[in-house]
């Protein structure tokens, strides 16, 4: 009797903990994503057409297939500046963009993973900001020739930048993988604002490599192969593009090695991008409206 006592009150004990861990892994899977936050595909799924205009692929041409890339920018109409990422292998580059060709090449230090870059121009000279994702550390670059020139530290990760209201003005935008966006000073990288991005008013998180085109910031979403349009005024995103139908066929599957990388070509108004070890780079005409 005593040993059937026993297996009661240990059958009893199983059964009680059972449900306390199903409770509380309910628990941290709702504290995990709050119903406030939406992130990657789910914001997409069901979304309707009204804000999702279509896109026509006018090119296509070659990319590096080792470059990782983080961010993309053109320097000049043929030619493009480009932030490759992963510990051991960063860089920061000069490309040809019709050939993919790297005119020059400069590594980062092993231990920095490069993020997002952008241009700007001051004192007549034409430089490079350049992220780094976890290591706090923004980088400066001459062009000519290639060689960091100095670095400042910044508060959080780092993921996208683009310069906004052309190269000379003192206004960067900046993401984290959050959903806020942060505006920074191009002369010293101090904080000048934030703000949060939402879709129908909800945040979106993992704002990843931007593009700034007048007062609208383009910018991918990772893990998806979704682009979204930002009005930096609101915060609201106002448009967003499927481009999953350009995923090569090797990546298809894959959360890691998606759509990134966004240079808009003023000269052409079109956008070229391509993906994280993509083969191939797109020049798109992106529809403003719905039909
Ligand atoms: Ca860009």
């Amino acid at each position: 009797m005593r040993h059937l006592g026993l297996l009661l009150i240990a059958l009893i004990s199983t059964a009680c903990l059972a449900a306390w861990l199903t409770a509380c892994s309910a628990a941290i899977s709702s504290e995990a994503t709050p119903s406030t936050t939406i992130i990657g595909t789910a914001l997409f799924e069901g979304s309707g057409d009204d804000l999702s205009p279509g896109f026509t692929v006018e090119a296509v041409y070659p990319h590096d297939p080792a470059a990782y890339t983080q961010g993309l920018e053109f320097l000049d109409e043929a030619t493009l500046v480009e932030s490759t990422g992963l510990r051991g292998s960063s860089t920061l580059r000069v490309v040809d963009a019709p050939s993919g060709e790297a005119l020059e090449v400069a590594a980062l230090p092993s231990s920095h993973f490069g993020e997002g870059a952008t241009i700007i121009e001051s004192g007549g000279s034409t430089s490079v900001w350049q992220l780094t994702w976890q290591e706090g550390i923004a980088t400066r670059w001459s062009l000519e020739p290639l060689a960091a020139t100095e670095q400042v530290s910044y508060d959080g990760e780092g993921w996208g930048l683009c310069a906004q209201g052309g190269r000379t003005a003192d206004r960067l935008v900046m993401s984290d993988g959050s959903a806020t966006l942060t505006f920074r000073s191009s002369a010293d990288f101090s904080v000048q604002s934030t703000i949060d991005v939402t879709d129908r008013g909800v945040l979106l998180t993992k704002i990843n490599e931007l593009e700034c085109v007048g007062g609208e910031v383009w910018a991918n979403v990772y893990q998806t192969n979704w682009i979204v349009v930002i009005d930096t005024t609101t915060g609201e995103v106002t448009r967003r593009y499927d481009l999953s139908s350009l995923v090569p066929e090797t990546f298809i599957d894959s959360t890691e090695f998606v759509l990134n990388g966004i240079a808009y070509h003023e000269p052409t108004d079109r956008f070229w991008v391509t993906g994280k070890q993509w083969p191939v780079m797109y020049e798109l005409s992106f529809d403003r409206e719905s039909d």
